[in-house]
């Protein structure tokens, strides 16, 4: 039999079997992660075609490369279908990850040197929003605005003063890690009143913001970044969009500036996740994810956790876990054991190295992808608290949970058609 027409178990079955064990596991544990998720069957069927044998350096119509006929089509339906979801004035869907399209929208708008404001990594925002082991805190002068230290949550009253005071090129507003609504427009003002450019990084909420249940960052600012796997549920990957006037920037500095080649079978299997945003079961899902984020959350609280501003409003919450007597990194691996897969996270003023934290980080997308509801939040909630409160010190509290969250997993299975 041919190289080229043997299944993947008959070519590498080391290979086959790694991933056999990676579905098993992804079918048999609860998924709190919340910047993961399911991609569908049809985005995956997309990322593994095809599309992953060409060369298409360039954008379509203008590329480097002869044979590109298909690729320019795929490239402009996703273009276009991106645009209208978000209904934006401009997109770039080239951009291999989240990183690399936030590299790309510094390198369109800044020269290295000028200054960025954007949300401390410590409460919520990203290593690419200027962190000082990161490029983005190497090349350019970066400067931060918390949360008030009363509420936990945005005061735009601190942000409007650090911008006056530190008057930057750019201000970048959203986060990794904020259970609450982000007001973009008041950004707007703030960068208007210091004549600084506004950007956003909506890979977490992307999702939420497709379906209008999160306020659109779109018609306020002048650049807007993005995943696709998280809320989304698409292919790993990213996408920018922006107003007519970064346009030309934005390209060139995604092409040539930064990448070379496009993944075409990402940017496809990006095509088929923006036509599934468009559907009114994805609003749905996106609505659903919010209200099982408050059933998980009110779950938690019922069982004496303390979550960062008592709430959420969005995909996921932020576990202050001091008074329980855990460090996030030992919940986070105690909670494996019982088959809930979640993050440790700093939590705002932490005192404990980011490798230790005092916090989890539990989001819904991917339990409500399976089809959870509010009661089975209810009942998470309660398994969570089962483990942290007594699972340290008994097994079978362990494995009882353990076949709590099987039971689960098989009531609410994914990828059936997976063997
Ligand atoms: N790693 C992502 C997250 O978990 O939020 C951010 O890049």
């Amino acid at each position: 039999m041919s190289i080229m027409s043997r299944t993947l178990a008959q070519a590498d079955p080391e290979v086959s079997e790694i991933i056999n064990n990676e579905l098993e596991r992804q079918q048999n544990t609860l998924m709190l992660i919340p910047s993961e998720n399911y991609a569908s069957r049809a985005t995956m069927a997309v990322t593994g075609s095809v599309m992953t044998n060409k060369y298409t350096e360039g954008y379509p119509g203008k590329r480097y490369y002869n044979g590109c006929i298909y690729y320019d089509e795929m490239e402009n339906l996703c273009i276009d279908r991106a645009k209208a979801l978000f209904r934006a004035e401009h997109a770039n869907v080239q951009p291999h990850t989240g990183s690399t399209a936030n590299m790309a929208a510094y390198f369109a708008m800044l020269e290295p040197g000028d200054k960025i404001l954007a949300m401390k990594l410590e409460h919520g925002g990203h290593l690419t929003h200027g962190h000082s082991v990161n490029f983005s805190g190497k090349l350019y002068d970066a400067n931060f605005y918390g949360l008030s230290e009363d509420t936990d949550q945005l005061d735009y009253e601190e942000v409007r003063r650090r911008a006056h005071e530190v008057k930057p090129k750019l201000i970048v507003c959203g986060a990794s890690a904020y259970p609450r609504t982000i007001d973009f427009r008041q950004f707007r003002e703030i960068a208007d009143e210091v004549g600084a450019l506004l950007m956003a990084d909506i890979a977490h909420v992307a999702g939420l913001v497709a379906a209008g249940v999160h306020p659109d960052p779109v018609p306020v600012c002048d650049v807007v970044t993005s995943t696709t796997h998280k809320t989304l549920r698409g292919p790993r990957s990213a996408f920018i969009l922006s107003t007519k006037k970064w346009a030309r920037e934005i390209d060139r500095a995604v092409f040539p500036g930064l990448q070379g080649g496009a993944l075409m079978h990402v940017v496809a299997a990006k095509a088929v996740a923006f036509k599934e945003a468009q559907s009114l079961f994805f609003r749905e899902y996106q609505r659903q994810i919010i209200r099982n984020g408050q059933a998980l959350a009110s779950s938690l609280l019922e069982e004496g956790f303390r979550l960062v501003t008592g709430g959420t409003d969005n995909h996921l919450m932020l576990v202050d876990l001091r008074n329980k007597d855990i460090s996030g990194r030992d919940a986070a691996n105690l909670m494996e054991e019982a088959g809930m897969v979640v993050n440790k996270n700093a939590i705002p003023g932490d005192p404990l190295p980011p490798a230790e934290t005092s916090g989890i980080r539990p989001g819904t997308p991917g339990l409500t992808t399976r089809g959870m509801q509010e009661p089975e939040m209810q009942q998470i909630g309660k398994m969570i608290a089962r483990v942290i409160h007594d699972g340290r010190s008994d097994q079978k509290v362990l494995a009882e949970v353990r076949a709590q969250v099987r039971e689960l997993c098989e009531a609410f299975p994914i990828y059936e058609h997976l063997p």
